[in-house]
């Protein structure tokens, strides 16, 4: 029967059809005189879920037989955004199914524009680990990610006045046809109690942790299709829920209702993504959170690892784990626990399973980014792990002791313990003493982290266990999907698409920059995704942008170190000079639009006065009639991953201007390029890869030189009241002026000005421009995120691929 009735449905137009319609008439329990826009996105999701759940299913019956060694990718945030066009596009469907579609009276657009984002992650970080597990699907790699099922996800944005107002994200409103639940697959996860000894049969000492409050973790998976395979991986996220079974004795001593408040409490350990990007905040219910995430999922990892009825010392042969930050870090411990305390192995065999096992991520040296947690909250949480990350310190110290006999100093600045009033665990220490390897996201990082932050344990443990791992997008969604016209010109070109699999075939592009007409093919095509981007600004902001200028784009989290400031006050300075130019002079002015986007942390005061200044300068220059179309300034609010997807394929150009040696890699630098934007940055993070690729001649990068008088001028005209109420930013200026000013803004600016009269100046001769363009693109094969996993793989995971068999 399985084999008459199991047979998957056709994928073809006819197909797709009976499935729509069957799904509106059963799933949506609709007629079909009532299916709007969103229904027939409903009824086309799912029927693209029922193909994604047969690959699924194929896949890990695939890997169970095959039994590899498995990659478990830890990260706390998966920033997917939208799943309908991307799936259709990797099952290679989006043909039929857009016929289909359309015989039915809709529009592919119109449909795919229903879906919600799934906007699980902050920004790079979360944006990465989608990509990674992209990359990892389309490579046929054995593995799964695991994170946490966010009720809300980043906040929406919206401007009121100007300034930044944030509204819950609450994206499970309707139905969510991207994941399964797993109702079966609950694990119980233990906060507090208490830690007893006792003497095994062996005579050993052993400690049990007691005691305390469970909660429940469920497990909802959704399903990752790779491009061109069979391969559909999967990303496991966990929900908390109160246990099924509650307190007996509340209920005899009447206390029923304060039994089930107590119980309420367990739905809000999941209830919400934190919205701070390279920001720590010690939150207890963050902490609770990390212990949750990683405790359900290592619970999860070792049933499936004791199925197989291996010895543990093959635990690291068959399970790698990345840990995204260290927001995962707990999960070392939490292992070390199991295998001591529950499995009965010895504390030295237990830590060599265990350090082999690992390998951490590091994204940030910024100060305020490095998580500790206070050591009295970790104990009342957690209290057995507390005493294990003191015995993990206390044999740690010891070993480096014997290789620094008599240095105290360099016992405190590598303890994983800070010694504070309170204490602190700092999670960057452990998670590196936990860990056969560390890695940096872009090669300058990699080599600041080894002489900075971790300067010390280099020494120690040597070079090797420290590596660079540049990272990488994937050029599924940020070029094939994002940019359709691109791709298909690229295709033509080319005369395949193998290109989606192997960016580095892009090379071949090169030998079209002498083609005239591919030239300008390749300009019309930038210049209809400026005219998409042009309606989707006038049909929210009501701004009028002529798609002719220069489009100059900076979209990201809004932080001090990536000095939005320094742009906007560049934005004065060009309204300024453009006000006391002649009639004549204008004649040579290259008209741009300058467009902002990225989300504030809720408590982050000066980055909302940053959203604030742009908007006031966006109101007063946009409405100077004297200045026509030669200067226009949009906020774009609500940045987020569809967004990014009409705003990256229309750049001209791009800023990535942090202060050197802050941001650690940048990742939308790699995807502006790919879709032949230009960028102007610093020389910082992944830029200077980029440009090692790319050529002094297609990215205008800019040097620290000392301090210069047009900042002085722009400063002033904002004290004088020009952009509004000047008082209000005054605390804004201050960062600049009685501050020490952390990121340079001042040393910067006339170089930065510099850079961007160059950039004009390229942009007049728009045929040389368009040579620059096709180059950028020919060039960033390397940033692929598949040449990055497969980095990881072969040389951090050692896991192969399983080619998941054609059926
Ligand atoms: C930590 C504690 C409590 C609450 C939130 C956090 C937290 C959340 C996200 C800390 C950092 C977070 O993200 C940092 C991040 O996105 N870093 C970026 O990582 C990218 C991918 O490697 C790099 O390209 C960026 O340069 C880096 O800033």
């Amino acid at each position: 029967l399985w084999e008459k009735y199991g047979a998957s449905e056709p994928v073809d137009k006819d197909g797709f059809q009976k499935s729509f319609i069957r799904h509106v008439t059963t799933t949506l329990a609709r007629s079909s005189l009532n299916v709007d826009n969103f229904s027939a996105y409903q009824a086309t999701a799912h029927t693209v879920r029922d193909r994604l759940i047969e690959r699924w299913n194929v896949t890990q019956q695939a890997h169970t037989l095959k039994d590899p060694k498995r990659v478990y990718y830890f990260s706390l945030e998966f920033l997917l955004g939208r799943s309908l066009d991307n799936a259709l596009l990797n099952l290679d469907l989006k043909e039929q199914f857009g016929e289909g579609v359309k015989e039915l009276g809709f529009r592919m657009e119109d449909v795919l524009e229903q879906e919600v984002d799934a906007a699980l992650g902050n920004g790079g970080l979360g944006r990465l680990a989608a990509c990674y597990m992209d990359s990892l699907a389309t490579l046929d790699y054995p593995a799964w990610g695991y994170g946490l099922r966010y009720t809300y996800g980043i906040f929406q944005q919206r401007l009121k006045d100007g300034y930044q107002m944030e509204f819950p994200d609450y994206w499970l409103n309707f139905d969510n046809p991207w994941e399964l639940q797993r109702l079966d697959i609950a694990i119980e996860i233990r906060f507090g109690g208490s830690v007893s000894k006792y003497t095994d049969e062996n005579g050993h000492i052993r400690s049990r942790w007691e005691g305390g409050d469970a909660v429940q973790a469920v497990a909802y998976d959704v399903p990752i299709p790779g491009y061109g395979t069979k391969n559909c991986i999967n990303i496991r996220l966990w929900s908390s829920k109160p246990k099924r079974q509650f307190d007996l004795s509340r209920f005899n001593e009447g206390e029923y209702e304060q039994a089930v408040q107590e119980q309420m409490k367990a739905e809000n350990i999941t209830a919400v993504l934190y919205p701070n990007d390279n920001h720590m905040v010690g939150k207890e219910l963050r902490l609770k959170q990390q212990y949750f995430w990683v405790a359900a999922s290592l619970s999860d990892i070792i049933r499936r690892f004791k199925k197989t009825e291996r010895d543990w010392d093959q635990f690291p042969e068959k399970v790698a784990i990345q840990l995204n930050d260290t927001h995962p870090t707990l999960a070392i411990v939490e292992l070390q626990r199991i295998l001591v305390d529950e499995e009965g192995l010895n504390w030295d065999d237990a830590w060599d399973i265990v350090t082999r096992t690992f390998a951490f991520t590091n994204h940030t040296v910024l100060p305020e980014a490095m998580e500790k947690w206070p050591v009295p909250m970790v104990e009342y949480l957690l209290p057995r792990h507390m005493q294990i990350i003191f015995d993990v310190n206390l044999f740690f110290l010891q070993k480096v002791e014997q290789q620094y006999p008599n240095d105290r100093d360099v016992l405190a600045r590598m303890s994983i313990i800070e010694e504070a009033t309170p204490q602190f665990v700092r999670m960057a220490h452990l998670a590196v003493v936990g860990s056969h390897r560390v890695n940096g996201v872009a090669a300058l990082h990699s080599n600041l982290i080894k002489t900075t932050i971790f300067k010390d344990f280099v020494k120690y443990f040597g070079a090797d266990k420290f590596e660079n791992k540049t990272n990488g997008i994937t050029p599924r969604r940020w070029l094939h999907q994002a940019n359709p016209k691109l791709s298909e010109l690229i295709t033509e070109a080319l005369g395949h698409k193998k290109w989606l699999k192997d960016l580095n075939l892009l090379k071949n592009l090169e030998q079209h920059v002498k083609n005239k007409d591919f030239r300008r093919r390749w300009i019309a095509v930038k210049h209809s995704n400026k005219v998409r981007l042009a309606e989707y600004i006038k049909s929210k902001t009501g701004i009028d942008v002529n798609p002719n200028s220069l489009f100059d784009v900076q979209v990201k989290r809004i932080h001090e170190y990536k000095r939005q400031f320094m742009n906007i006050l560049g934005v004065i300075h060009r309204y300024h000079e453009l006000k006391s130019l002649t009639p004549e002079e204008r004649q040579n002015v290259v008209p741009r639009v300058v467009i902002f986007g990225g989300k504030a942390a809720p408590g982050y005061y000066i980055a909302k006065l940053v959203i604030k200044l742009i908007n006031n300068v966006s109101a007063v220059v946009n409405a100077d009639e004297s200045i026509e179309d030669l200067l226009k300034v949009v906020f774009i609010p609500d940045y987020n991953v569809s967004l990014a997807e009409i705003i990256i394929p229309a750049s001209d150009i791009s800023q990535h201007i942090s202060t050197a040696g802050t941001e650690a890699s940048g990742t939308s630098n790699m995807k502006f390029v790919l879709n032949g934007g230009l960028i102007l940055g610093t020389v910082d993070g992944a830029n200077i890869e980029i440009h090692e690729e790319i050529g002094d001649d297609n990215i205008f990068l800019y040097r620290n030189v000392p301090i210069d008088p047009a900042l002085q001028s722009v400063i002033t005209s904002i004290e004088t009241g020009n952009f509004g109420d000047a008082r209000i930013f005054s605390p804004l200026i201050n960062t600049l002026t009685f501050g020490k000013d952390y990121y340079l803004i001042s040393d910067d600016f006339g170089s930065y000005l510099d850079a961007q009269k160059l950039v004009d100046e390229a942009y007049k001769d728009q045929d040389d421009w368009s040579k620059k363009s096709i180059l950028c693109t020919a060039r960033m094969g390397f940033f692929s995120s598949d040449r990055a996993i497969r980095e990881y793989a072969e040389q951090i995971w050692e896991v192969k691929p399983v080619p998941v068999q054609p059926e």
